[in-house]
């Protein structure tokens, strides 16, 4: 095939050419400006109120391109155009895209002329186009409080980037996939399709189905290759769209599993025709969800080859505010910081983007289950003819493109729609009208789903109790998924967890403020206070400090300083949600799966990530990996307090035994030894080991235990009896010494004279600590081992400060609490 790639320098310019700069494509606005020294870095400070005018306005970008012999026939080829926008091919009109989320192929022969051509795209602001399109509107469509900038459920594009609770406001524009010239010869391919069937007795059909558009008659030979397996087809193409399927029959297929429950064993399947290659990455498994009816009310569990498995992970939302900003391995970072995690499932939240291969392949190869949600979230939409018709695309489309990914195994209708029905005083007084509105839109894409690729698995909205089931899924906990947000949003203390049973818990979270050396990147030392404008601004959630604070009174004394309170607000964050995870985790088989809210963040703020925005590890991402190992030790307290429950849960296909040594923790530090037990779980499964009276803790002492199992791992905890507060907890005297480890990376040791609760190293060079936020009794020593960030995961100034060594502070409860 003839392709003249179009990515590359492209020339910015604002249409009265007041403002005029290079812009990379792939790229966003924002960032082009900016490097140009045009607008200040919208993530600095408050920056991002004197930013607001950018989106305001209408912008384009143009390049040259020269083609000898434009005779046939040609086409641009355009992904993640964002959003409403006109391309032109030397002035001639050849698009109009209000789409970010389709797939763009524009005949332009017309347009070509031999030797220099122009292509230009006008930007028109998202701002105006919103607006305009609200007004045209035949009732009022309200949009969520998370979004200053209004209107953005008038457009298919990112919903977060008109603000989100988590998020700056700033409607960025750009175009962030592919743009090139293709030249048709005879026919392209236009999806490549596979679904497995009849997945049984040690065996497995693969059916490819590829289409083609075609613009003359001919024959076009196809070579499909599926491992070691490669044949000719010749299609005999006639003018507009055609197909083709082959079916692979796979003896002893080697099958694809979840992180943690297997190989993730991928194929890889190449089709070319003589001018296009297309492959994609194969993984065979099943993939069921099982919604079956029981006392409680209904399952809500996957399961995949035949085995349940519970599904441990958090919720995805963009990379980055600026796609400039992203880069591939930076999201690779991310994504494999989940699996190191012990997570096997992610959310792709419907408030973002549907991701691009590299991300999905990531996730197959990491076997990173993906819980894909359609793009919509928290806004009330339209559901005229037009709007209805654009989403049928976008269905068409993305889920064509995707549906071979191993790691896709649930295609959501959107993300809270149904509870959006209730939180406008519009839809309240009309519920009939929006509610019918609602199911017209979910009802299309289920519908464009099921065409598209009726193998896939369709779930209508999340949360949602089930099919054509309108109730309250954030409170009601009987059926389907849940979003449980009452101890955040509701200010319910962090044991009312415990008061609920959820099939599976598809959100729950807890803010902390992101790590100080992340703060320090917006923040000057004058506003490191919680109060300051800087670091409220730096805080989405309406009320969310307050939330956090306010949280701290009831369990912990006071931090001394604002770097403390930025530690014990993570610290407090981890516990809020091991409280959750380690309870629902016991309830197994009752409760399938925990995604915590949210794993990443867009800019430096304050929210409910456990990644800080770069990829560091906050202190909920350490707990994370204890309590999401596949093998797992819990104390839970009865309702009472009267006991305390010795949970293990397996999440292995082996029986284990546990020894688990539970000891008391004296102020001072001591342990003593108070049971040790040998406890047996059967596969995947979750039993109670032992149950203490809670009066055989002495007061002032704490509960604490270790464990090593028969699989190989281990872990440790602590429970306190009353709260942090109350605890008279006296100088741990931390001590620790550093020592490079000659390859880069540094070993730190770390000893305590005392008891030392949430031992906590932290350093402004990005890294990864082999352990962190563990706790120390005296005389006890725990050897860290700090790898520095790879140079391509970390910022470009942090790169280059790897000279020198790194300086490493430490907190612990303790003394994050004494003025001493
Ligand atoms: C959820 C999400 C997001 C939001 C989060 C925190 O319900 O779906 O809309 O950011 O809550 O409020």
């Amino acid at each position: 095939m003839t392709i003249i790639p179009l990515t590359g320098q492209w020339h910015l310019s604002s249409p009265d050419s007041t403002h005029a700069t290079s812009m990379p494509i792939p790229g966003d606005i924002h960032t082009a400006l900016k490097t140009a020294g045009i607008i200040p870095d919208p993530y600095i400070g408050r920056n991002e109120n004197d930013v607001q005018w950018v989106a305001h306005q209408d912008w384009q970008i143009e390049r040259t391109f020269v083609i000898d012999d434009p005779d046939g026939s040609w086409y641009l080829d355009i992904t993640y155009l964002d959003t409403v926008a006109i391309v032109f091919v030397n002035d001639v009109p050849v698009l109009s895209a209000d789409n970010c989320f389709r797939r763009y192929r524009p005949d332009v022969s017309s347009a070509l002329k031999p030797g220099e051509n122009t292509v230009r795209i006008l930007f028109h602001s998202n701002i105006k186009a919103g607006a305009e399109r609200q007004a045209r509107q035949p009732f009022y469509l309200p949009f969520s409080k998370n979004c200053p900038i209004p209107d953005g459920n008038m457009l298919r594009k990112p919903q977060c980037h008109f603000g989100w609770d988590w998020n700056l406001a700033i409607s960025p524009l750009g175009l962030y996939g592919e743009i090139s010239l293709k030249r048709l010869d005879i026919a392209r391919i236009e999806h490549v399709v596979t679904e497995q069937r009849h997945h049984n007795d040690g065996s497995v059909d693969l059916h490819v189905t590829v289409s083609f558009h075609a613009d003359t008659q001919g024959v076009v030979p196809i070579h499909l290759q599926f491992d070691e397996e490669r044949l000719r087809l010749d299609c005999r193409m006639r003018p507009g769209e055609n197909s083709i399927t082959h079916v692979f029959h796979v003896e002893n297929p080697k099958l694809w599993w979840p992180a943690g429950s297997g190989e993730q064993a991928l194929y890889s399947l190449i089709v070319d025709t003589p001018s296009e290659t297309i492959t994609r990455q194969i993984g065979l498994r099943t993939v069921e969800l099982l919604t079956d009816k029981d006392e409680a009310g209904s399952r809500f569990a996957f399961r995949i080859n035949g085995r349940e498995i519970f599904c441990r992970g958090a919720n995805w939302i963009p990379a980055d505010a600026l796609f400039s900003l992203t880069r591939p391995e930076k999201t690779e970072d991310l994504l494999q910081s989940a699996v190191d995690a012990n997570m096997n499932m992610i959310r792709i939240w419907g408030g973002g983007f549907y991701e691009d291969e590299h991300f999905y392949d990531t996730c197959d190869r990491l076997g990173l289950m993906v819980w894909q949600d359609f793009q919509f979230a928290c806004n009330i939409y339209p559901s005229t003819p037009d709007f209805l018709e654009n989403v049928e695309h976008e269905v068409d489309y993305q889920t064509k493109r995707l549906i071979s990914h191993p790691s896709i195994v649930l295609w959501c209708g959107d993300n809270e729609l149904v509870g959006a029905l209730l939180w406008y005083e519009e839809t309240r007084n009309n519920r009939d009208r929006y509610l019918v509105s609602y199911d017209r839109l979910n009802h299309t894409i289920e519908r464009a789903m099921k065409k598209a690729v009726p193998q896939a698995i369709w779930w209508p909205s999340s949360p949602a109790s089930g099919y054509l089931d309108y109730g309250d899924a954030w409170h009601a906990d009987g059926s389907g998924d849940m979003h449980f947000w009452s101890v955040w949003h509701e200010n319910k203390p962090f044991e009312h967890y415990r008061d609920v049973k959820p099939r599976f818990c598809s959100e729950f979270g807890f803010q902390s403020y992101t790590s100080l050396p992340v703060i320090q990147t917006y923040a000057e030392d004058k506003d490191l206070n919680i109060a300051s404008p800087v670091m409220e601004h730096h805080q989405r959630n309406v009320g969310g400090n307050e939330r956090i604070a306010a949280t701290m009174f009831r369990n912990f004394r006071f931090p001394k300083d604002f770097a403390n309170f930025v530690y014990l607000s993570q610290v407090q964050q981890g516990i809020a949600i091991k409280t959750a995870v380690d309870y629902w985790r016991s309830l197994k088989p009752h409760c399938m799966g925990a995604l915590y809210w949210q794993l990443n963040d867009t800019w430096p703020v304050a929210s409910w990530a456990s990644l800080d925005y770069g990829g560091g590890w906050k202190v909920l991402h350490y707990m994370a990996r204890r309590f999401f190992q596949p093998v797992a030790v819990a104390a839970i307290p009865s309702d009472d307090g009267k006991e305390i429950r010795f949970s293990l849960v397996n999440d292995t296909l082996e029986d284990v035994t546990v020894t688990l040594n539970i000891s008391t923790l004296s102020l001072r530090g001591e342990r003593r030894s108070l049971r040790r037990i040998d406890a047996v779980c059967s596969p995947d499964a979750a039993v109670t080991a032992l149950t203490i009276p809670a009066d055989t803790i002495p007061r002032d002492s704490l509960l604490s235990w270790n464990f090593t199992a028969s699989n190989g791992s281990g872990g440790e905890g602590h429970h306190v009896m009353d709260s942090y507060k109350a605890l008279e907890l006296l100088p741990a005297s931390l001590e620790m010494s550093v020592s490079p480890s000659g390859d880069g990376s540094f070993d730190i040791l770390v000893q305590s004279a005392g008891l030392a609760l949430f031992v906590l190293i932290e350093s402004e060079t990005p890294g990864r600590y082999s352990d962190n936020a563990f706790d120390l009794a005296a005389g006890e020593n725990r050897k860290v081992r700090f790898t520095p960030s790879v140079p391509a995961a970390s910022p470009p100034e942090a790169a280059s400060s790897q000279d020198s060594p790194p300086v490493f502070r430490i907190y612990d409860l303790q003394s994050c609490q004494s003025a001493g």
